[in-house]
């Protein structure tokens, strides 16, 4: 872990290639909030180490600590918080109806794909990274079918409508592992077209995997 804490900043425990991690550096991008990040590298298990585990006793990234020092756990709480105490370009929108439209994209990511795929999962599993690699795409690919059912629709130009929300942070992290595990997008061209889409945006550029300090050289973009 880095040692790059200042007081007046809120900090982001992060990892580059954690989804999780990415839909709250997009937030933050997006309301151009400034924070400090310190680097929890997964593959060396550095969230099981005490020194994180007294942050956050679940072991999960990311953890974000607000300004005044409060411990937030949850990528989707932290962008809730976010949200209501950063309102500026919102994320969520105006009428109930649409914010749970938002919020079910979001929870059919977080809830019902996600977890699945998840590197203590995999690493249950098997240790064999082809086997891993199936699994992911197996579920990954139930749980697209659905979604982009369903964004038959709800999507506009964005996941829900022609504003970007809260659910188009969650959608493109999670392409991004799908590309990850190999997973053939063709049944998929609305999640693929406004994932494309969202990935021309600055914001998605800078929070990107392969962007991040802490992205092994031999992945980081040219
Ligand atoms: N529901 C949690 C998921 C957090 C999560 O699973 N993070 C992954 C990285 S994307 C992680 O920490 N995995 C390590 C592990 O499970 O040991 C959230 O949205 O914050």
């Amino acid at each position: 872990m880095s040692d790059t804490s200042e007081e007046t900043l809120p900090t982001l425990y992060s990892y580059f290639r954690s989804s999780a991690s990415w839909r709250v550096r997009l937030a933050l991008a997006w309301k151009g909030i400034e924070y400090n990040t310190e680097y929890v590298n997964l593959l060396i298990n550095e969230n099981k180490e005490k020194k994180y585990l007294d942050i956050n006793p679940t072991g999960k990234i990311p953890t974000f600590v607000t300004k005044e020092g409060k411990i937030l756990l949850q990528s989707m709480a932290i962008m809730e918080y976010l949200e209501e105490t950063y309102p500026e370009r919102p994320t969520l929108p105006s009428g109930p109806v649409h914010r749970a439209r938002v919020r079910a994209v979001c929870q059919m990511i977080a809830c019902d794909i996600h977890p699945l795929q998840n590197l203590s999962v995999l690493r249950y599993v098997s240790d064999e990274k082809e086997k891993q690699e199936e699994w992911a795409r197996e579920f990954i690919a139930r749980g697209f079918k659905g979604l982009e059912k369903e964004l038959e629709n709800l999507s506009g130009t964005y996941t829900v409508g022609e504003h970007i929300t809260m659910a188009d942070f969650f959608l493109v992290p999670m392409v991004q592992n799908a590309h990850r595990n190999n997973l053939d997008m063709k049944p998929y061209p609305l999640i693929t077209r406004i994932s494309n889409t969202l990935m021309t945006l600055p914001e998605f550029k800078q929070t990107h995997p392969f962007a991040q300090p802490d992205c092994p050289p031999e992945l980081r973009f040219k």
